[in-house]
């Protein structure tokens, strides 16, 4: 015993930052004035909660109105237990290919614990719902409405080096990969690696699209299915890919485990037909009946951001194509000032929507929950990225005719607006085939450079600013919290950091995927584009990094064996690729010769449009079905489910003992009280033995066990009253002596 706390002593096997003075985790608590009262009440059932659970917590205040509770696990004891619990039950799950060694201590040697597993692990203790040996923490929900944020602190020392390597470096290696791995978890990393896939096979279209820009033009038939090829070969091997990287991460199959949402409501409780397990049922008919909302939702997205792109494009179609009259060159700019008005409102209001239908449809996992979300901004990004080239490919390049109404309208327009008599000095409208060329130039050039503005140089000067004037409003207003002297610093970086953005991975896969979309479906128009996503990708590799490190705040390491739904989305868009591309060959190559948007070229094309389009749609229904056929059980593996559930049960019992495992599972306020004592003695014995204390073992011993946690934070709570700030201005206690 005395040799395995030794060696967990040692910053280095226990997953922990030194710099961080030990905290895993901070729990911002907010005590809103009007309902004090209740939110007291509550932060002693927070401490309550974290302690039945094992983990330890130290509180100060946060600001006039809110206060950090520090979290961080009891014991080295019981931080191994879980280890050895967790990996049992990976490998239960077939995550893993081996069982741990029996002997705990072992296993940490053979496999030392991560920064990022030890934060997953204490994550999960803090939200699993009760049944299963969690505190059942929630964010902004339930009966935790006044936890507003839970999030780990950054490891300063890890991101300077990581971020300070990038410079002389052309692409990740594989030791880095290992690191982030290391740090932030297999979900991360794995979009990073992706990224850098992505990045080196877009060496191959840059090259062809550079060599066709110069020998062959716009229009290249070569080129298309040059690029078509490279998607599905690209598709193919991330496929491959991810699934060795999985493997060899040993997470494979770990979306299986899923992480049940805590805010799923269930009808009732019923025996699995198969394993005999209790599950919590809400009939799928009835959430089939939500889900019916989807086509209402889709149509609503259609007709809000299609009639808002058909007026922003008819404007500017009118403005440069047609209007021949003074300041065009300011006027030019009205219908992009439109859109990028228009469009987030839009977006907004609609993603609102997007997710309180999911929060309707009611999953039952965090997994399935998030692939819907996703699937359903996927539509609507798609309409706002995609939507003005779809339109200058199919509606303009071929019917730019029936754009004449729409453009008289505005002539009309704009004719009573200036209220001359005198006629619009106008010129006759000429469909222009290089109109989708300026546009794919806008969206792979303009719109990046502004993306990483937005992405990256905005949230930091935004947080930096905040923080400033928070700073000085303190000041001002004199009730400035006053923090225990050698804490000073470490209290400035936690209040920063909890200003920062939280950072979430779909951002930035969403971003890729959609760039991978404009590749497939449109370069064709514009041969350099390639190029210019290779550029930016590298780029991006670094800004992406230098987001997570330094503007936002340190996200929850998980797992993940693939990037998820995104997977299927490239395959859609690789598939659309290839009917947009040859469209777009088929319209444009021809207009060259000065029949473009002739009728009688009509019958020609429509039909090769429908031909394609119908094989397309068996290729889609034939996708649809697939998924539905794949979400069924066959009596195969019916079998392997029950067989598996009986053996996961018996090598449970066997392994922990039924005893052990009891406790594991729930472990009652005696255990880790126990355990939380036992450790605070132990730490105070090794104090006096070392005679001077780290700043971190003085930055826990603030508050001796859960008792003092509660009193202090209730003290805390009762300054809040004055008004004036004489009282809340008080020091923070001081150590015992
Ligand atoms: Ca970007
Ligand atoms: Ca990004």
């Amino acid at each position: 015993m005395d040799k395995s706390s030794d060696t967990m002593a040692s910053p280095k096997n226990d997953g922990s930052v030194d710099d961080n003075n030990g905290v895993d985790y901070v729990v911002h608590y907010k005590i809103p004035a009007k309902e004090k009262a209740e939110a007291e009440a509550g932060y002693v059932e927070l401490i309550r909660a974290l302690t039945t659970v094992g983990l330890a917590s130290e509180v100060r205040r946060a600001s006039k109105d809110s206060l950090y509770v520090f979290v961080k696990i009891a014991s080295s004891d019981l931080l191994q237990k879980q280890i050895y619990r967790a990996r049992l039950q990976d490998w239960l799950h077939g995550v893993r290919s081996a069982s741990p060694n029996h002997d705990v201590a072992k296993t940490l040697e053979s496999e030392p614990v991560t920064e990022a597993e030890r934060l997953r692990l204490v994550y999960l203790m803090m939200i699993k719902p009760e049944n299963e040996g969690g505190a059942g923490l929630t964010e902004n929900a339930g009966k935790w409405k006044y936890v507003d944020a839970i999030f780990p602190l950054q490891n300063r020392a890890f991101n300077k080096e990581w971020i300070s390597n990038w410079s002389g470096k052309w692409l990740l290696e594989e030791s880095e990969i290992h690191d982030i791995r290391e740090k932030f978890g297999e979900n991360i990393t794995m979009y990073f690696v992706f990224l850098r896939s992505y990045l080196r096979f877009l060496v191959v279209p840059s090259a062809i699209g550079f060599s066709a820009w110069l020998c062959l033009g716009q229009f290249s038939m070569i080129y298309t299915v040059a690029t078509c090829l490279w998607s599905v070969i690209f598709f193919e091997y991330w496929k491959k890919k991810e699934l060795d990287l999985a493997v060899q991460w040993g997470v494979r199959r770990v979306s299986e485990i899923q992480q049940p949402r805590p805010q799923f409501q269930w009808d009732y409780e019923q025996e699995d037909p198969v394993t005999g397990e209790a599950v919590r049922v809400y009939p799928p008919m009835k959430r089939l009946q939500t889900q019916i909302l989807q086509v209402p939702f889709a149509l609503a997205c259609i007709i809000a951001l299609g009639s808002l792109s058909l007026t922003a494009i008819s404007l500017e179609i009118f403005i440069n194509e047609v209007y021949n009259g003074p300041g065009k060159q300011y006027l030019a700019f009205v219908p992009t000032v439109i859109l990028v008005v228009c469009t987030p409102i839009m977006s907004t209001g609609l993603m609102a929507a997007a997710k309180a239908l999911t929060d309707r449809e009611n999953y039952a996992t965090v997994d399935a929950y998030r692939a819907a979300l996703i699937q359903k901004q996927f539509v609507l990004n798609f309409m706002t990225s995609y939507m003005p080239l779809l339109f200058t490919t199919f509606v303009y390049l071929p019917f730019g005719h029936v754009l004449i109404p729409a453009l008289d309208f505005w002539r009309r327009t704009a004719q009573t607006i200036t209220f001359s008599k005198a006629p619009l000095a106008t010129r006759e409208f000429q469909i222009n085939p290089q109109r989708i060329s300026a546009q794919m130039f806008y969206f792979t050039v303009t719109a990046q450079i502004v993306n990483f503005a937005t992405e990256l140089v905005v949230p930091y000067v935004k947080q930096r600013a905040l923080a400033k004037a928070k700073e000085i409003q303190a000041k001002r207003s004199e009730e400035n919290v006053h923090d225990n002297p050698e804490e000073t610093e470490f209290m400035k970086r936690v209040r920063s950091e909890y200003e920062m953005d939280v950072y979430d991975v779909t951002e930035d896969y969403r971003e890729m995927v959609m760039q991978f979309g404009y590749l497939n479906l449109f370069s064709v128009a514009w041969p350099l584009a390639p190029c210019c996503f290779l550029v930016n990708n590298w780029v991006e590799l670094r800004s992406d990094a230098l987001k997570i490190a330094m503007s936002c705040r340190r996200p929850v390491p998980w797992r993940a064996d693939s990037i998820g739904p995104w997977l299927q989305t490239l395959g859609v868009l690789s598939w659309l690729g290839s009917v947009t591309s040859s469209a777009i060959v088929f319209l444009c190559s021809r207009d060259r010769d000065g029949e473009r948007g002739a009728a009688s070229n009509f019958t020609g094309w429509g039909l090769l449009l429908s031909i394609l389009l119908v094989e397309h749609f068996y290729f889609l229904a034939q996708i649809i079905v697939r998924t539905v056929l794949d979400k069924l059980e066959s009596p195969g593996l019916q079998k392997e489910r029950k067989e598996r559930f009986q053996m996961k049960r018996r090598m449970l019992q066997d392994h922990l003992g039924q005893d052990v495992a009891d406790k594991a599972a729930a472990p009652g306020i005696e255990t880790s009280e126990k355990i939380t004592r036992a450790s605070l003695e132990e730490e105070a014995r090794l104090t006096s033995i070392r005679g001077r204390s780290s700043p971190a073992e003085i930055f826990w011993q603030h508050q001796q066990g859960m008792q003092e946690t509660i009193d202090v934070g209730r003290m805390f709570i009762t300054q809040m009253d004055t008004k004036n700030g004489k009282q809340a201005g008080a020091a923070q206690p001081s150590p015992r002596a």
